[in-house]
This record gives structure tokens, sequence and C-alpha cells, in this order.
């Protein structure tokens, strides 16, 4: 399937806010075999107001043979908030990890995430430890402390504030280090079928865990409700599929 290029408030959001979601969707195509994934009641654009600012929520989704689901979501709070969001749900038959990416920006970028996190209980699988033990060290100057929730992460999660336009640039490199590891692995893997149980007992918890994030569950029930925001979390950003 080829991309194309609609309308988008990306091209009004932080110069990197745009650079990652240009990367992450140009690293899908050249992997994945990409077809279009349709949201519950076209919840594909959303907009609201929060405090008497607008929230704009713009998201593409997409289904490969190896992911139930890619999901890449934009929004903008107000004139000044940007954030990008991301995570690729592996389909049951498939042991592999969860791939989440978060960055949140005002002026400057407070938050910015990545991972590859483990659905067992012996963590990452030997090769993606591998794949990742090449990872430099001490890359960026102000790592951030995990909330008790984030224990769902692996051993290579980064979860920092890049403190000027290099560090921007460099964790933009390693997401894209990340994401390409992940679809080259993906796409050599074989199907597990008797895996299936475990696999969903494991993105449960991932899901479980991320549903407990107040930060990103405040921003929603300001612009919209408890009710919404409750339904937006378990049905786009965290679902699990329902042949469970
Ligand atoms: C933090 N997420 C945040 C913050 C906001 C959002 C405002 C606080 C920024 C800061 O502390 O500097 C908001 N994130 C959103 C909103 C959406 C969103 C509104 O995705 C979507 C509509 N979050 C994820 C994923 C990961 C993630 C996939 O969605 C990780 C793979 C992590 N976000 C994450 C973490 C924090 C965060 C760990 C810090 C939480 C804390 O410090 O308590």
């Amino acid at each position: 399937m080829s991309l194309t290029v609609k309308p988008s408030i990306r091209q009004h959001q932080h110069p990197t806010v745009r650079q990652l979601a240009d990367a992450i969707e140009s690293i899908w195509q050249r992997y994945l075999q990409l077809s279009p994934y349709h949201l519950p009641d076209d919840l594909g654009y959303v907009e609201s107001r929060l405090e008497g600012e607008r929230l704009v929520i713009e998201n593409r989704c997409y289904q490969t043979p190896q992911f139930r689901k890619l999901h890449l979501e934009l929004a903008r709070v107000g004139p000044t908030l940007d954030i990008l969001h991301c995570v690729m749900f592996p389909r049951l038959d498939y042991g592999l990890p969860m791939f989440g990416c978060d960055l949140v920006a005002g002026q400057q970028i407070s938050a910015a995430i990545v991972d590859l996190s483990p659905v067992g209980p012996d963590g990452l699988p030997l090769s993606y430890r591998q794949a990742l033990s090449t990872e430099p060290e001490r890359e960026f100057s102000q790592p951030r402390e995990l909330p008790d929730w984030g224990y769902i992460f692996s051993e290579f999660c980064c979860f920092i504030r890049p403190a000027n336009k290099f560090e921007e640039s460099r964790f933009l490199k390693k997401v894209e280090r990340y994401l390409s590891i992940h679809c080259q692995q993906a796409v050599q893997m074989q199907p597990q079928p008797q895996q299936r149980a475990a696999v969903l007992a494991g993105q449960r918890r991932y899901c479980q865990q991320q549903r407990q994030n107040d930060k990103t569950r405040r921003i929603l029930e300001k612009a919209f409700d408890t009710a919404w925001a409750e339904r937006y979390m378990t049905t786009v950003l965290f679902d699990l599929p329902e042949t469970a």
C-alpha cells in the first residue's frame, strides 16, 4: 500500500514531532506490508476543547501480516503542546515485544520515550537483546525517572528530556534503530499459534499498566469527560483483540 499525503496537523507541529512521524511511517513502509486498519466509530480525527483551548487528535492506523494494529497518533493541545504517540500491537501468533514511543513537546520537548517492551516473563528475546546491546550508553544528559506503572518497560527503555537540538536528533536516530530492529525481527518470525494465550496475557498486562498514565488521561478528561477518556484509552490507545 502506498501512503497518500493527506492534509494533516503534522505540517504545523513541532519539527521533531513531524520528523519522527515521517520517520516512523517511512520505516513501516520500507519493511512491512501495510494495509488499512479501521478505527471504531471513526475515531480517526477527533476535536474538542480543553479549558477554552482546542484539542485535535489525528490517528493513522495500519495492519500487516505480523501486526494487528500499527497506531500513530498526533495530537495538538491548544496552540503550543504537540504530542506524538505510537504503539505497535503484534498479532497473538507472534510473541514479539511491544514497540512504544511518546513525545511531548511544548516550547521544548519535556518527555521523549521509546522502548521495546517484553510480553513474556523472561524479558526480551535473545535476538532483541543482542541487537540492542550495541546501543551507545549515556547518550543523553537529562534522563527521566519512570513512574511506578512503568515496570513493564525493558532495560533498553530510553526516557529523557532532550537538552538541545543535538539530543533531539540523537533521540530520533535511536527510535529509528529500535523500529528498524523490530520490523526486521518481525518479518523473519514464524507464527506460533500455541503461544496465543501467553502473548495475550502479556499484552493485557502492558495495556493495563499504560492505562494508568494519569498525565495522558487528564488531558483527555479535561477535553472530553471521564467516560470518553476511559473509552478512548481502552479502545484506541491501549486495546486488546476481540478474539480474546
Ligand atoms: C508522559 N504523556 C506524558 C505527559 C503527557 C502525556 C502530557 C507528561 C509530559 C511530561 O511529563 O513531561 C500525554 N501522551 C499524552 C497524550 C497522549 C499520549 C494526551 O500518548 C495521547 C493522546 N505514553 C504512551 C506510550 C508510552 C508512554 C506508548 O502513550 C511509552 C511507550 C509513556 N508518557 C509516557 C511516560 C510518561 C508520559 C512514561 C511520563 C509519565 C510520568 O512521569 O508520570
